[in-house]
Protein backbone atom coordinates (compact mmCIF):
# COMPACT_ATOMS: atom_id res chain seq x y z
CA UNK A 1 0.00 0.00 0.00
CA UNK A 2 1.06 3.31 -0.78
CA UNK A 3 2.25 5.31 1.48
CA UNK A 4 0.14 8.09 3.04
CA UNK A 5 1.54 11.63 3.71
CA UNK A 6 1.40 12.63 7.49
CA UNK A 7 -1.35 14.98 8.75
CA UNK A 8 -0.62 18.47 9.54
CA UNK A 9 -3.61 20.15 11.81
CA UNK A 10 -3.18 23.85 12.37
CA UNK A 11 -5.55 25.43 14.54
CA UNK A 12 -5.33 27.44 17.93
CA UNK A 13 -7.67 24.81 19.64
CA UNK A 14 -4.76 21.83 19.47
CA UNK A 15 -1.43 21.03 20.80
CA UNK A 16 0.62 18.30 21.02
CA UNK A 17 3.05 17.03 23.46
CA UNK A 18 5.18 14.18 23.60
CA UNK A 19 2.77 12.10 25.46
CA UNK A 20 -0.51 13.30 25.12
CA UNK A 21 -2.66 15.63 22.08
CA UNK A 22 -4.68 17.90 23.78
CA UNK A 23 -7.93 19.38 21.87
CA UNK A 24 -10.58 22.38 22.62
CA UNK A 25 -13.81 20.89 21.93
CA UNK A 26 -17.24 23.01 21.25
CA UNK A 27 -20.42 20.28 21.38
CA UNK A 28 -23.32 21.23 20.05
CA UNK A 29 -26.61 19.90 20.16
CA UNK A 30 -30.29 21.17 19.95
CA UNK A 31 -32.74 21.05 23.06
CA UNK A 32 -36.02 20.33 22.27
CA UNK A 33 -38.78 20.99 25.02
CA UNK A 34 -42.58 20.47 24.75
CA UNK A 35 -45.01 22.24 26.31
CA UNK A 36 -48.70 21.55 25.54
CA UNK A 37 -48.89 21.76 21.67
CA UNK A 38 -45.95 23.53 21.37
CA UNK A 39 -42.17 22.17 21.09
CA UNK A 40 -39.34 24.69 21.36
CA UNK A 41 -35.85 23.96 19.95
CA UNK A 42 -32.42 25.51 21.57
CA UNK A 43 -29.39 25.18 20.50
CA UNK A 44 -26.76 24.00 23.08
CA UNK A 45 -23.04 24.29 23.60
CA UNK A 46 -20.92 22.75 25.72
CA UNK A 47 -16.65 23.12 26.11
CA UNK A 48 -14.82 20.10 26.25
CA UNK A 49 -10.91 19.47 26.24
CA UNK A 50 -10.30 16.34 24.96
CA UNK A 51 -7.13 14.87 25.72
CA UNK A 52 -5.23 11.09 23.38
CA UNK A 53 -2.83 9.63 24.97
CA UNK A 54 -0.62 8.94 22.54
CA UNK A 55 1.10 6.33 24.16
CA UNK A 56 -0.21 3.18 21.93
CA UNK A 57 2.69 0.50 23.80
CA UNK A 58 3.16 -3.13 22.77
CA UNK A 59 -0.74 -4.72 22.07
CA UNK A 60 -1.54 -8.15 22.65
CA UNK A 61 -5.17 -9.66 21.60
CA UNK A 62 -6.76 -12.97 23.58
CA UNK A 63 -9.63 -14.33 21.54
CA UNK A 64 -11.79 -16.78 23.12
CA UNK A 65 -12.80 -19.49 20.62
CA UNK A 66 -9.49 -19.03 18.71
CA UNK A 67 -9.69 -22.56 16.87
CA UNK A 68 -12.96 -21.55 15.19
CA UNK A 69 -13.66 -20.14 11.76
CA UNK A 70 -12.91 -16.19 13.03
CA UNK A 71 -10.42 -16.93 15.57
CA UNK A 72 -7.95 -19.05 12.53
CA UNK A 73 -9.35 -16.84 10.11
CA UNK A 74 -8.30 -13.39 11.80
CA UNK A 75 -4.51 -15.07 12.66
CA UNK A 76 -4.16 -15.82 9.55
CA UNK A 77 -4.97 -12.38 8.32
CA UNK A 78 -2.75 -11.01 10.45
CA UNK A 79 0.73 -12.86 9.28
CA UNK A 80 -1.07 -12.84 5.58
CA UNK A 81 -0.40 -8.81 5.86
CA UNK A 82 2.63 -8.88 8.43
CA UNK A 83 4.65 -10.94 5.49
CA UNK A 84 2.96 -9.37 3.23
CA UNK A 85 1.96 -12.64 1.25
CA UNK A 86 1.03 -13.57 -2.36
CA UNK A 87 -0.57 -16.67 -3.21
CA UNK A 88 -1.64 -18.17 -6.34
CA UNK A 89 -5.36 -19.13 -7.03
CA UNK A 90 -6.91 -20.52 -10.86
CA UNK A 91 -8.06 -16.11 -10.98
CA UNK A 92 -4.21 -15.43 -10.68
CA UNK A 93 -1.59 -14.13 -8.21
CA UNK A 94 -3.00 -12.55 -4.67
CA UNK A 95 -1.58 -10.33 -2.68
CA UNK A 96 -2.91 -10.04 1.02
CA UNK A 97 -4.99 -6.88 2.29
CA UNK A 98 -7.45 -5.45 5.28
CA UNK A 99 -10.39 -4.85 2.69
CA UNK A 100 -13.33 -4.61 5.01
CA UNK A 101 -11.81 -3.23 8.11
CA UNK A 102 -12.57 0.56 8.34
CA UNK A 103 -9.63 1.13 9.96
CA UNK A 104 -7.28 -0.11 7.36
CA UNK A 105 -9.24 -0.04 4.32
CA UNK A 106 -11.49 3.18 4.38
CA UNK A 107 -11.33 7.02 4.62
CA UNK A 108 -12.67 9.50 5.99
CA UNK A 109 -13.34 13.12 4.49
CA UNK A 110 -10.93 15.89 5.94
CA UNK A 111 -11.73 18.73 4.44
CA UNK A 112 -11.91 20.50 1.26
CA UNK A 113 -8.61 21.49 -1.09
CA UNK A 114 -8.01 25.36 -2.44
CA UNK A 115 -10.22 23.97 -5.23
CA UNK A 116 -13.30 23.00 -3.09
CA UNK A 117 -12.40 19.47 -3.51
CA UNK A 118 -12.85 17.17 -1.06
CA UNK A 119 -9.85 15.35 0.72
CA UNK A 120 -9.78 12.18 2.25
CA UNK A 121 -7.58 10.31 4.18
CA UNK A 122 -7.22 7.01 5.57
CA UNK A 123 -9.17 6.39 9.17
CA UNK A 124 -6.18 5.17 10.63
CA UNK A 125 -4.16 8.08 10.41
CA UNK A 126 -6.33 10.22 12.00
CA UNK A 127 -5.45 9.61 15.42
CA UNK A 128 -2.08 6.88 16.84
CA UNK A 129 -3.51 3.22 16.25
CA UNK A 130 -1.64 -0.03 17.35
CA UNK A 131 -0.50 -1.65 13.64
CA UNK A 132 -2.15 -4.64 12.95
CA UNK A 133 1.05 -5.91 11.84
CA UNK A 134 2.23 -5.12 15.88
CA UNK A 135 -0.69 -7.34 17.36
CA UNK A 136 0.30 -10.21 19.55
CA UNK A 137 -2.05 -12.92 19.56
CA UNK A 138 -3.13 -15.74 21.54
CA UNK A 139 -6.14 -17.36 22.96
CA UNK A 140 -8.67 -20.46 24.35
CA UNK A 141 -10.81 -22.51 22.72
CA UNK A 142 -12.54 -26.22 23.93
CA UNK A 143 -11.24 -27.45 21.31
CA UNK A 144 -7.92 -28.71 21.47
CA UNK A 145 -6.61 -27.97 16.99
CA UNK A 146 -3.72 -25.70 16.77
CA UNK A 147 -4.22 -23.10 14.52
CA UNK A 148 -2.77 -24.85 11.13
CA UNK A 149 -5.42 -27.33 12.01
CA UNK A 150 -7.60 -25.49 13.01
CA UNK A 151 -7.73 -22.91 9.48
CA UNK A 152 -7.82 -25.90 7.21
CA UNK A 153 -10.95 -27.04 9.31
CA UNK A 154 -12.04 -23.94 8.73
CA UNK A 155 -12.27 -24.45 4.63
CA UNK A 156 -12.34 -20.39 4.50
CA UNK A 157 -8.67 -19.29 3.13
CA UNK A 158 -7.20 -20.53 -0.25
CA UNK A 159 -5.15 -23.55 -0.30
CA UNK A 160 -1.92 -22.04 -1.51
CA UNK A 161 -1.84 -19.45 1.00
CA UNK A 162 -2.73 -22.28 3.55
CA UNK A 163 0.57 -23.56 2.82
CA UNK A 164 2.25 -20.68 3.31
CA UNK A 165 0.57 -19.92 6.70
CA UNK A 166 0.88 -23.01 8.22
CA UNK A 167 4.39 -23.69 9.71
CA UNK A 168 3.49 -20.86 11.69
CA UNK A 169 -0.01 -21.63 12.22
CA UNK A 170 1.12 -24.85 13.75
CA UNK A 171 3.18 -23.15 16.48
CA UNK A 172 -0.14 -21.71 17.79
CA UNK A 173 -2.33 -24.05 20.16
CA UNK A 174 -5.03 -22.61 22.20
CA UNK A 175 -5.35 -22.84 26.04
CA UNK A 176 -7.85 -24.85 27.26
CA UNK A 177 -10.90 -23.21 28.03
CA UNK A 178 -14.06 -23.40 30.53
CA UNK A 179 -16.59 -25.45 28.97
CA UNK A 180 -20.27 -26.03 30.12
CA UNK A 181 -22.85 -27.89 27.92
CA UNK A 182 -25.81 -26.22 29.26
CA UNK A 183 -24.44 -22.94 27.75
CA UNK A 184 -23.46 -23.99 24.11
CA UNK A 185 -25.63 -26.60 21.51
CA UNK A 186 -25.63 -30.12 22.91
CA UNK A 187 -24.04 -30.94 18.94
CA UNK A 188 -20.75 -29.14 20.46
CA UNK A 189 -19.54 -31.79 22.75
CA UNK A 190 -17.19 -34.00 20.20
CA UNK A 191 -15.08 -31.39 20.19
CA UNK A 192 -14.91 -30.41 23.74
CA UNK A 193 -11.90 -32.37 24.81
CA UNK A 194 -9.73 -28.76 25.91
CA UNK A 195 -11.05 -27.90 29.05
CA UNK A 196 -10.31 -26.42 32.22
CA UNK A 197 -11.61 -28.58 35.18
CA UNK A 198 -12.77 -27.33 38.92
CA UNK A 199 -15.35 -25.17 40.01
CA UNK A 200 -16.15 -21.55 38.29
CA UNK A 201 -14.17 -19.88 40.73
CA UNK A 202 -11.41 -22.25 39.85
CA UNK A 203 -11.88 -21.58 36.12
CA UNK A 204 -12.30 -18.08 36.85
CA UNK A 205 -8.67 -18.15 38.59
CA UNK A 206 -6.86 -19.99 35.58
CA UNK A 207 -8.15 -17.54 33.26
CA UNK A 208 -6.41 -14.91 34.93
CA UNK A 209 -3.78 -16.82 35.09
CA UNK A 210 -3.70 -17.42 31.68
CA UNK A 211 -3.58 -13.55 31.36
CA UNK A 212 -1.00 -12.91 33.66
CA UNK A 213 1.13 -15.32 31.50
CA UNK A 214 0.69 -14.31 28.01
CA UNK A 215 0.90 -10.53 29.01
CA UNK A 216 4.66 -11.37 31.09
CA UNK A 217 5.96 -13.75 28.39
CA UNK A 218 5.70 -11.05 25.86
CA UNK A 219 6.27 -8.00 27.83
CA UNK A 220 2.63 -6.43 26.40
CA UNK A 221 1.48 -3.10 27.91
CA UNK A 222 -1.99 -3.95 27.40
CA UNK A 223 -4.41 -7.14 26.46
CA UNK A 224 -7.69 -6.82 24.64
CA UNK A 225 -10.00 -10.24 25.28
CA UNK A 226 -12.43 -11.01 22.69
CA UNK A 227 -15.12 -13.33 22.44
CA UNK A 228 -15.56 -15.12 19.33
CA UNK A 229 -16.62 -18.51 20.46
CA UNK A 230 -19.72 -20.38 20.15
CA UNK A 231 -22.97 -18.38 20.70
CA UNK A 232 -24.19 -19.29 24.20
CA UNK A 233 -27.98 -19.27 25.27
CA UNK A 234 -29.07 -16.20 27.39
CA UNK A 235 -28.44 -16.84 31.46
CA UNK A 236 -31.16 -16.50 32.99
CA UNK A 237 -30.45 -12.97 34.95
CA UNK A 238 -31.79 -13.52 38.68
CA UNK A 239 -31.65 -10.82 40.88
CA UNK A 240 -28.76 -11.25 43.88
CA UNK A 241 -26.55 -13.14 41.47
CA UNK A 242 -25.94 -11.05 38.18
CA UNK A 243 -27.14 -7.26 39.32
CA UNK A 244 -24.01 -5.94 41.30
CA UNK A 245 -20.23 -6.77 40.68
CA UNK A 246 -20.66 -8.09 44.74
CA UNK A 247 -23.28 -10.41 44.53
CA UNK A 248 -21.73 -11.86 40.95
CA UNK A 249 -18.54 -12.22 42.93
CA UNK A 250 -20.58 -14.39 45.88
CA UNK A 251 -22.52 -16.28 43.50
CA UNK A 252 -18.80 -17.15 41.45
CA UNK A 253 -17.56 -18.70 44.52
CA UNK A 254 -20.75 -20.47 45.15
CA UNK A 255 -20.42 -22.29 41.94
CA UNK A 256 -23.72 -20.66 40.63
CA UNK A 257 -25.07 -22.29 37.75
CA UNK A 258 -26.24 -19.82 36.10
CA UNK A 259 -22.62 -17.54 35.69
CA UNK A 260 -22.14 -18.69 31.71
CA UNK A 261 -18.63 -19.54 30.89
CA UNK A 262 -18.30 -15.97 28.61
CA UNK A 263 -19.45 -13.84 32.03
CA UNK A 264 -16.40 -16.03 33.72
CA UNK A 265 -14.16 -14.99 30.96
CA UNK A 266 -15.49 -11.20 31.34
CA UNK A 267 -14.82 -11.01 34.97
CA UNK A 268 -11.05 -12.49 34.60
CA UNK A 269 -10.50 -10.42 31.85
CA UNK A 270 -11.99 -7.24 33.95
CA UNK A 271 -10.51 -8.05 36.71
CA UNK A 272 -6.62 -8.34 34.72
CA UNK A 273 -7.54 -4.90 33.57
CA UNK A 274 -7.99 -5.94 30.00
CA UNK A 275 -10.66 -4.45 27.59
CA UNK A 276 -13.34 -7.12 27.01
CA UNK A 277 -15.04 -7.28 23.86
CA UNK A 278 -18.60 -10.06 23.32
CA UNK A 279 -18.35 -10.68 19.54
CA UNK A 280 -21.52 -13.13 19.74
CA UNK A 281 -25.40 -12.32 20.50
CA UNK A 282 -25.69 -13.67 24.55
CA UNK A 283 -26.22 -11.86 27.68
CA UNK A 284 -22.54 -12.38 28.93
CA UNK A 285 -22.51 -8.54 29.86
CA UNK A 286 -25.22 -8.45 32.88
CA UNK A 287 -25.49 -5.66 35.03
CA UNK A 288 -22.72 -6.77 38.00
CA UNK A 289 -19.66 -7.38 34.87
CA UNK A 290 -20.64 -3.64 34.16
CA UNK A 291 -20.75 -2.58 37.62
CA UNK A 292 -17.14 -4.56 37.59
CA UNK A 293 -15.82 -2.72 34.65
CA UNK A 294 -16.67 0.73 36.15
CA UNK A 295 -15.06 -0.11 39.72
CA UNK A 296 -11.58 -1.22 37.88
CA UNK A 297 -11.99 1.20 35.40
CA UNK A 298 -11.43 -0.54 32.66
CA UNK A 299 -13.66 -0.81 29.06
CA UNK A 300 -16.69 -3.35 27.82
CA UNK A 301 -18.08 -3.16 24.33
CA UNK A 302 -21.02 -5.79 22.76
CA UNK A 303 -22.60 -7.40 21.22
CA UNK A 304 -22.34 -9.75 18.20
CA UNK A 305 -20.33 -8.83 15.32
CA UNK A 306 -22.82 -6.69 12.74
CA UNK A 307 -21.37 -7.99 9.17
CA UNK A 308 -23.91 -8.92 6.58
CA UNK A 309 -27.47 -9.27 6.67
CA UNK A 310 -27.80 -6.90 9.11
CA UNK A 311 -25.55 -4.02 8.21
CA UNK A 312 -27.57 -4.10 5.02
CA UNK A 313 -30.44 -3.68 6.87
CA UNK A 314 -29.77 -0.98 8.95
CA UNK A 315 -28.92 0.78 5.54
CA UNK A 316 -32.32 -0.17 3.74
CA UNK A 317 -34.58 0.28 6.63
CA UNK A 318 -33.14 3.74 7.17
CA UNK A 319 -33.46 4.80 3.81
CA UNK A 320 -37.19 3.51 3.65
CA UNK A 321 -38.15 5.40 6.91
CA UNK A 322 -36.19 8.68 6.05
CA UNK A 323 -37.64 8.63 2.72
CA UNK A 324 -41.35 8.22 4.36
CA UNK A 325 -41.83 4.98 3.06
CA UNK A 326 -43.65 2.52 5.66
CA UNK A 327 -41.94 -1.17 6.28
CA UNK A 328 -44.31 -3.37 6.78
CA UNK A 329 -43.06 -6.88 6.88
CA UNK A 330 -38.86 -7.65 6.87
CA UNK A 331 -38.30 -11.09 6.86
CA UNK A 332 -34.59 -12.48 6.77
CA UNK A 333 -33.76 -15.80 5.98
CA UNK A 334 -30.23 -17.46 6.07
CA UNK A 335 -28.61 -20.88 5.43
CA UNK A 336 -25.17 -21.72 6.43
CA UNK A 337 -22.94 -24.99 6.92
CA UNK A 338 -20.25 -23.97 9.22
CA UNK A 339 -19.89 -24.68 12.72
CA UNK A 340 -21.58 -21.22 13.77
CA UNK A 341 -24.68 -22.54 11.71
CA UNK A 342 -24.33 -26.31 13.34
CA UNK A 343 -24.51 -24.62 16.96
CA UNK A 344 -27.30 -22.15 16.02
CA UNK A 345 -29.44 -25.08 14.97
CA UNK A 346 -30.19 -25.45 18.63
CA UNK A 347 -33.31 -23.69 19.61
CA UNK A 348 -31.91 -21.52 22.99
CA UNK A 349 -29.14 -20.50 20.71
CA UNK A 350 -30.75 -19.67 17.83
CA UNK A 351 -33.10 -17.72 20.01
CA UNK A 352 -29.99 -15.45 21.36
CA UNK A 353 -29.25 -14.77 17.71
CA UNK A 354 -32.92 -13.67 17.07
CA UNK A 355 -32.75 -11.68 19.54
CA UNK A 356 -29.84 -9.51 18.32
CA UNK A 357 -30.90 -9.69 14.83
CA UNK A 358 -34.34 -8.77 15.41
CA UNK A 359 -34.03 -5.71 17.39
CA UNK A 360 -31.98 -3.42 14.25
CA UNK A 361 -34.71 -1.64 12.90
CA UNK A 362 -36.55 -0.13 16.38
CA UNK A 363 -34.89 2.70 16.47
CA UNK A 364 -35.58 3.80 12.59
CA UNK A 365 -39.24 2.64 13.08
CA UNK A 366 -39.48 4.85 16.23
CA UNK A 367 -37.84 8.19 14.79
CA UNK A 368 -40.90 8.82 12.63
CA UNK A 369 -44.66 9.20 14.37
CA UNK A 370 -45.83 10.01 10.92
CA UNK A 371 -45.72 6.25 9.63
CA UNK A 372 -45.74 4.62 12.75
CA UNK A 373 -48.70 4.73 15.70
CA UNK A 374 -46.57 4.36 19.44
CA UNK A 375 -45.45 0.44 19.72
CA UNK A 376 -46.52 -0.01 16.21
CA UNK A 377 -43.66 -2.56 14.47
CA UNK A 378 -43.11 -3.96 11.14
CA UNK A 379 -43.96 -8.01 10.92
CA UNK A 380 -39.91 -8.87 11.44
CA UNK A 381 -39.27 -12.56 10.99
CA UNK A 382 -35.49 -14.31 11.22
CA UNK A 383 -34.51 -17.72 10.37
CA UNK A 384 -31.51 -19.08 10.35
CA UNK A 385 -30.79 -23.20 8.74
CA UNK A 386 -27.98 -24.95 9.45
CA UNK A 387 -26.98 -26.87 5.78
CA UNK A 388 -23.51 -28.54 5.91
CA UNK A 389 -22.50 -28.29 2.30
CA UNK A 390 -22.28 -24.51 1.84
CA UNK A 391 -20.20 -24.45 4.66
CA UNK A 392 -18.52 -20.71 5.56
CA UNK A 393 -20.46 -19.79 2.61
CA UNK A 394 -23.54 -17.77 4.13
CA UNK A 395 -26.67 -17.29 1.71
CA UNK A 396 -29.03 -14.27 3.03
CA UNK A 397 -32.22 -13.36 1.85
CA UNK A 398 -34.40 -10.62 2.59
CA UNK A 399 -37.71 -9.67 1.89
CA UNK A 400 -38.67 -5.70 2.43
CA UNK A 401 -42.17 -4.70 1.58
CA UNK A 402 -43.19 -0.72 2.27
CA UNK A 403 -46.75 0.55 2.25
CA UNK A 404 -46.29 3.62 0.09
CA UNK A 405 -48.51 6.24 -1.62
CA UNK A 406 -51.87 5.55 -1.04
CA UNK A 407 -51.44 2.45 0.34
CA UNK A 408 -49.27 0.46 -3.00
CA UNK A 409 -47.19 -1.65 -1.98
CA UNK A 410 -43.03 -1.87 -2.64
CA UNK A 411 -41.24 -5.42 -2.39
CA UNK A 412 -37.79 -5.42 -2.82
CA UNK A 413 -35.67 -8.56 -2.15
CA UNK A 414 -32.29 -8.94 -1.72
CA UNK A 415 -30.22 -12.41 -1.82
CA UNK A 416 -26.12 -12.37 -0.17
CA UNK A 417 -23.63 -14.92 -0.84
CA UNK A 418 -20.64 -14.19 1.27
CA UNK A 419 -17.72 -16.36 3.39
CA UNK A 420 -19.61 -15.18 6.65
CA UNK A 421 -15.73 -14.90 8.55
CA UNK A 422 -13.77 -12.93 5.29
CA UNK A 423 -16.80 -10.35 6.67
CA UNK A 424 -16.47 -10.67 10.56
CA UNK A 425 -12.78 -10.77 10.77
CA UNK A 426 -12.08 -7.45 9.37
CA UNK A 427 -14.77 -6.27 12.56
CA UNK A 428 -12.52 -7.96 14.78
CA UNK A 429 -9.83 -6.20 13.78
CA UNK A 430 -11.84 -2.63 13.90
CA UNK A 431 -13.27 -3.65 17.50
CA UNK A 432 -9.68 -4.71 18.72
CA UNK A 433 -8.30 -1.42 17.56
CA UNK A 434 -10.86 1.16 18.62
CA UNK A 435 -11.37 -0.21 21.84
CA UNK A 436 -7.84 0.13 22.14
CA UNK A 437 -7.45 3.82 21.04
CA UNK A 438 -10.93 5.07 22.94
CA UNK A 439 -9.43 3.77 26.05
CA UNK A 440 -6.35 6.00 25.44
CA UNK A 441 -8.97 9.41 25.28
CA UNK A 442 -9.87 11.65 28.22
CA UNK A 443 -12.47 14.46 28.49
CA UNK A 444 -12.86 17.41 30.72
CA UNK A 445 -15.62 19.70 30.77
CA UNK A 446 -15.90 23.11 31.00
CA UNK A 447 -12.29 25.56 30.97
CA UNK A 448 -10.53 25.39 27.66
CA UNK A 449 -7.48 23.92 26.90
CA UNK A 450 -4.44 25.74 28.30
CA UNK A 451 -2.03 24.15 25.60
CA UNK A 452 -2.91 25.60 22.04
CA UNK A 453 -1.05 26.41 18.71
CA UNK A 454 0.19 24.08 16.35
CA UNK A 455 0.88 20.50 15.85
CA UNK A 456 1.81 17.46 13.82
CA UNK A 457 0.33 14.16 14.13
CA UNK A 458 2.29 12.04 13.53
CA UNK A 459 -9.44 -11.26 -3.34
CA UNK A 460 -10.54 -11.32 -4.32
CA UNK A 461 -12.95 -13.32 -2.36
CA UNK A 462 -16.37 -12.25 -3.06
CA UNK A 463 -19.19 -10.73 -2.01
CA UNK A 464 -22.30 -11.29 -4.21
CA UNK A 465 -25.84 -8.96 -3.46
CA UNK A 466 -28.51 -9.17 -5.70
CA UNK A 467 -32.09 -7.14 -6.05
CA UNK A 468 -34.81 -7.87 -7.13
CA UNK A 469 -37.85 -4.92 -6.41
CA UNK A 470 -41.24 -4.89 -7.62
CA UNK A 471 -43.29 -2.03 -6.97
CA UNK A 472 -45.73 0.40 -8.22
CA UNK A 473 -43.28 3.39 -10.61
CA UNK A 474 -45.58 5.94 -10.20
CA UNK A 475 -46.72 5.61 -6.63
CA UNK A 476 -43.34 6.26 -5.93
CA UNK A 477 -42.44 8.65 -8.15
CA UNK A 478 -45.70 11.32 -7.11
CA UNK A 479 -44.11 11.77 -4.00
CA UNK A 480 -41.10 13.06 -5.35
CA UNK A 481 -42.82 15.41 -7.45
CA UNK A 482 -44.94 16.86 -4.53
CA UNK A 483 -41.25 17.11 -2.43
CA UNK A 484 -39.04 18.83 -5.06
CA UNK A 485 -42.20 21.23 -5.86
CA UNK A 486 -41.78 22.12 -1.89
CA UNK A 487 -38.62 22.57 -1.37
CA UNK A 488 -37.88 24.31 -4.84
CA UNK A 489 -39.98 26.71 -3.66
CA UNK A 490 -38.79 26.70 0.31
CA UNK A 491 -34.74 27.08 -1.45
CA UNK A 492 -35.87 30.22 -3.40
CA UNK A 493 -37.02 31.94 -0.33
CA UNK A 494 -33.74 31.46 1.01
CA UNK A 495 -31.25 34.42 1.26
CA UNK A 496 -27.60 34.87 2.37
CA UNK A 497 -25.51 37.35 3.40
CA UNK A 498 -21.68 37.51 3.73
CA UNK A 499 -19.88 40.54 6.08
CA UNK A 500 -20.43 43.41 4.62
CA UNK A 501 -21.67 41.97 1.15
CA UNK A 502 -25.52 42.28 0.19
CA UNK A 503 -27.89 39.15 0.35
CA UNK A 504 -27.33 36.73 -2.25
CA UNK A 505 -29.54 34.53 -3.67
CA UNK A 506 -28.90 30.56 -3.11
CA UNK A 507 -26.97 28.98 -6.93
CA UNK A 508 -29.67 28.68 -9.33
CA UNK A 509 -29.24 24.96 -9.84
CA UNK A 510 -30.43 23.49 -6.75
CA UNK A 511 -27.69 20.76 -6.27
CA UNK A 512 -29.00 20.62 -2.69
CA UNK A 513 -32.32 18.68 -4.02
CA UNK A 514 -29.88 15.99 -4.82
CA UNK A 515 -31.46 13.79 -2.54
CA UNK A 516 -34.16 13.31 -4.74
CA UNK A 517 -32.72 12.87 -8.37
CA UNK A 518 -30.78 10.19 -9.69
CA UNK A 519 -27.76 11.98 -11.47
CA UNK A 520 -28.08 15.35 -9.89
CA UNK A 521 -27.23 18.50 -11.73
CA UNK A 522 -24.92 20.79 -9.84
CA UNK A 523 -23.47 24.15 -11.05
CA UNK A 524 -20.72 24.31 -13.26
CA UNK A 525 -17.17 23.04 -11.14
CA UNK A 526 -19.26 22.11 -8.40
CA UNK A 527 -18.53 18.09 -7.19
CA UNK A 528 -21.67 15.41 -7.50
CA UNK A 529 -22.39 14.36 -4.34
CA UNK A 530 -24.43 10.75 -5.27
CA UNK A 531 -24.01 9.60 -1.74
CA UNK A 532 -27.37 9.22 -0.13
CA UNK A 533 -26.70 9.74 3.48
CA UNK A 534 -24.68 13.25 2.69
CA UNK A 535 -27.61 14.43 0.68
CA UNK A 536 -29.65 13.69 3.12
CA UNK A 537 -27.63 15.61 5.42
CA UNK A 538 -27.22 18.23 3.47
CA UNK A 539 -30.91 18.94 2.96
CA UNK A 540 -31.35 18.29 7.02
CA UNK A 541 -28.33 20.60 7.58
CA UNK A 542 -29.32 24.15 5.37
CA UNK A 543 -32.97 24.03 7.29
CA UNK A 544 -31.50 23.76 10.91
CA UNK A 545 -29.19 26.57 9.48
CA UNK A 546 -32.14 28.58 8.61
CA UNK A 547 -33.33 28.11 11.85
CA UNK A 548 -30.24 29.17 13.63
CA UNK A 549 -29.34 25.76 14.57
CA UNK A 550 -26.50 23.40 14.64
CA UNK A 551 -25.29 20.55 11.93
CA UNK A 552 -26.65 17.14 13.84
CA UNK A 553 -24.11 15.28 14.33
CA UNK A 554 -24.18 11.75 15.67
CA UNK A 555 -21.08 11.38 18.73
CA UNK A 556 -24.05 11.24 21.33
CA UNK A 557 -21.06 12.06 23.62
CA UNK A 558 -23.87 12.69 26.66
CA UNK A 559 -24.21 8.54 26.72
CA UNK A 560 -20.14 8.28 26.20
CA UNK A 561 -18.75 10.19 28.65
CA UNK A 562 -19.27 9.17 31.93
P1 LIG B 1 -16.99 -21.32 15.13
O1 LIG B 1 -17.98 -22.29 15.65
O2 LIG B 1 -16.22 -21.68 13.93
O3 LIG B 1 -15.94 -20.94 16.25
C1 LIG B 1 -16.26 -20.89 17.61
C2 LIG B 1 -15.15 -21.57 18.40
O4 LIG B 1 -15.44 -21.41 19.78
C3 LIG B 1 -15.05 -23.06 18.15
O5 LIG B 1 -13.73 -23.40 17.77
C4 LIG B 1 -15.40 -23.69 19.49
O6 LIG B 1 -14.69 -24.86 19.74
C5 LIG B 1 -15.04 -22.58 20.45
N1 LIG B 1 -15.73 -22.54 21.75
C6 LIG B 1 -17.00 -22.85 22.07
N2 LIG B 1 -17.22 -22.60 23.37
C7 LIG B 1 -16.07 -22.13 23.89
C8 LIG B 1 -15.68 -21.68 25.17
N3 LIG B 1 -16.54 -21.68 26.19
N4 LIG B 1 -14.43 -21.24 25.35
C9 LIG B 1 -13.54 -21.23 24.32
N5 LIG B 1 -13.85 -21.67 23.07
C10 LIG B 1 -15.11 -22.09 22.87
O7 LIG B 1 -17.81 -19.96 14.89
P2 LIG B 1 -17.37 -18.65 14.11
O8 LIG B 1 -17.92 -18.70 12.74
O9 LIG B 1 -15.94 -18.42 14.30
O10 LIG B 1 -18.21 -17.55 14.90
C11 LIG B 1 -17.86 -17.25 16.21
C12 LIG B 1 -18.93 -16.46 16.92
O11 LIG B 1 -19.07 -15.20 16.29
C13 LIG B 1 -20.31 -17.10 16.91
O12 LIG B 1 -20.93 -16.91 18.15
C14 LIG B 1 -21.05 -16.34 15.87
O13 LIG B 1 -22.42 -16.33 16.07
C15 LIG B 1 -20.45 -14.95 16.05
N6 LIG B 1 -20.61 -14.13 14.88
C16 LIG B 1 -20.06 -14.50 13.68
C17 LIG B 1 -20.21 -13.73 12.56
C18 LIG B 1 -19.64 -14.08 11.24
O14 LIG B 1 -19.94 -13.43 10.27
N7 LIG B 1 -18.79 -15.05 11.14
C19 LIG B 1 -20.94 -12.47 12.62
C20 LIG B 1 -21.56 -12.21 13.89
C21 LIG B 1 -21.32 -12.99 14.97
C1 LIG C 1 -26.30 -16.85 10.52
O1 LIG C 1 -27.17 -15.84 10.72
C2 LIG C 1 -25.08 -16.85 11.35
C3 LIG C 1 -24.76 -15.64 12.10
O2 LIG C 1 -23.69 -15.85 12.99
C4 LIG C 1 -24.48 -14.50 11.21
O3 LIG C 1 -23.60 -14.85 10.20
C5 LIG C 1 -23.94 -13.32 11.91
O4 LIG C 1 -24.71 -13.04 13.03
C6 LIG C 1 -23.88 -12.18 10.96
O5 LIG C 1 -25.09 -11.57 10.89
P1 LIG C 1 -25.39 -10.38 9.95
O6 LIG C 1 -26.85 -10.18 10.10
O7 LIG C 1 -24.60 -9.22 10.44
O8 LIG C 1 -25.01 -10.82 8.57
Amino acid sequence: MEKSPSLVISSPNIKYTDDYIYADYEYEETLVTRNGDEITARPIRKSLGIRTDRRVGKVGVMLVGWGGNNGSTFTAAVLANRHQLSWNTKNGKMDSNWWGSITQASTVRLGIDEKGNDVHVPMCNLLPMVHPDDLVIDGWDISPLNLAESMVRAKVIDFDLQQKLKKDMATMKPRPAIYDPDFIAANQADRATNLIRGTRYEQYLQIRADIKDFRDKNKLDKIIVLWTANTERFCEVRAGVHDTSENLERALRDNNTEISPSTIFALAAIDEECIYINGSPQNTLVAGVVERAELRGVSVAGDDFKSGQTKLKSVLVDFLVSAGLKPVSIVSYNHLGNNDGKNLSAPKQFRSKEITKSNVVDDMVESNQILYKPGEKPDHVVVIKYVPYVGDSKRAMDEYTSEILLHGTNTIVVHNTCEDSLLAVPLILDLVLLAELFARLAFKEGDRCEYCSHYTLPHYYTNTIVVHNTCEDSLLAVPLILDLVLLAELFARLAFKEGDRSWQSMHAVQSLLAYLLKAPLVPAGAPVVNALFRQRAALENIMRAALALPPNNYLGLEHKIP
